[in-house]
């Protein structure tokens, strides 16, 4: 399987988080990454490669001009403001925003939907280079050289709206991979979330969306980050109803539970009639991850892929979270393993 693997990301260095009334150290580590890259260059059959550089167009097809102006500076205006440590937000604009405010602790905030997440030196360029490899993803399955390609990135993106940053995420890189596959000239897209947290993000890019399908399966937001977003009842807005799918599952879920909801979340992407789908892969749900409340396993995750080939849908698989280094490695490699179609199908190599 071809692997988009952006080294970049180590650049990327977050000191630590607001969580719980105080800053503590940074979930979202290189080591993360790393872990994964190294246990994939080791298990074989994964070919890792940095990604093309694909510029700004097809970041910008998701993300407004304004927002992405201000990642680029939002660090360099801090120190320049005189500002300690690095972009935080601490006031958030409510909806619809106003206009964006000159100070720069008010444009933080304005650009947040969040308060835990700080920009750093250097998280433009991870983030960009993180959304260059979902693209490189996306346009290998897109042009049909395979029904598989993983995206290894870093910072993640479904936290991220159109114009917010937030829960570690700066630009959503599966919204970028989707809609790109959308503008390569697919008709219907899906994306399926199967990350602990519901992509809030993303749900809010494609809700009005038909031509866009989001699927998540997460913990239920009356219990967990991001708390105002992902419950049952979300289902797309206008046209876009019925194209937004919500399973939130309460503490204690298992693999029986868990995958009862992941096989409801493929019939309907089969339903929908997708050409491709966008697995938006967090390892968070497994029993062993600081943030979760559920008890998945690696077994759970190589069904979860099996569901998802018995569909016979091209899959680009973009790594969003998981903070337990020993399940980022071993879910990683249950689901992506099982989800290759076996050879003498379609020929994996790049
Ligand atoms: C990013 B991804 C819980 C704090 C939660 C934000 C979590 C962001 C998760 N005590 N803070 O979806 O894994
Ligand atoms: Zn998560």
């Amino acid at each position: 399987m071809k692997v988009l693997y952006a080294v970049h990301h180590a650049q990327h260095l977050p000191r630590h988080e607001f969580t719980g009334g105080a800053l503590i150290p940074a979930f979202d580590s290189p080591e993360r990454a790393e872990a994964i890259s190294d246990a994939l260059k080791q298990a074989g059959g994964f070919y890792l490669t940095e990604p093309d550089d694909y510029g700004l167009e097809p970041i910008l097809a998701v993300h407004s001009r304004d927002y992405v102006d201000f990642l680029k500076v939002a660090f360099d205006d801090w120190k320049a403001g005189g500002l300690i440590e690095s972009p935080m937000a601490s006031n958030l604009a409510g909806r619809p925003k106003g206009p964006e405010p000159e100070n720069i602790e008010g444009r933080v905030g304005f650009f947040a939907n969040a308060c835990d997440t700080t920009i750093d030196r250097g998280t433009w360029e991870a983030a960009y280079a993180s959304a260059q490899s979902a693209l490189g993803a996306a346009r290998h399955v897109g042009s049909g050289k395979a029904n598989t390609a993983f995206a290894l990135c870093r910072p993640p993106g479904h936290h991220c709206e159109a114009d917010r940053f937030g829960g570690y995420c700066y630009l959503n890189n599966a919204a970028i991979a989707a809609q790109h596959l959308r503008n390569m000239g697919l008709p219907r897209v899906g994306i399926l979330d199967l990350d602990f947290h519901h992509g809030n993000g993303t749900q809010a890019i494609f809700q009005d969306r038909a031509d866009v399908w989001y699927g998540s399966v997460h913990g239920d937001p009356r219990h967990c980050y991001p708390f105002f977003s992902g419950h049952a009842d979300e289902i797309g807005r206008g046209a876009g109803q019925g194209a937004t799918m919500n399973l939130p599952l309460p503490p204690g879920t298992g693999n029986a539970d868990w995958l009862l909801a992941v096989r409801r979340m493929v019939e309907a992407l089969t339903k929908f009639a997708a050409d491709a789908v966008v697995v938006s892969f967090g390892t968070d749900p497994h029993r062993d991850d600081p943030q979760s409340f559920f008890a998945v396993d690696e077994a759970g995750f190589a069904g979860a892929a099996e569901l998802l080939r018995a569909a016979g849908l091209p899959c680009v698989v973009v790594q969003e979270g998981g903070y337990c280094p020993e399940a980022l490695v071993s879910c990683g490699l249950a689901f992506l393993d099982r989800l290759q179609i076996p050879t003498g199908r379609k020929d994996e190599r790049p």
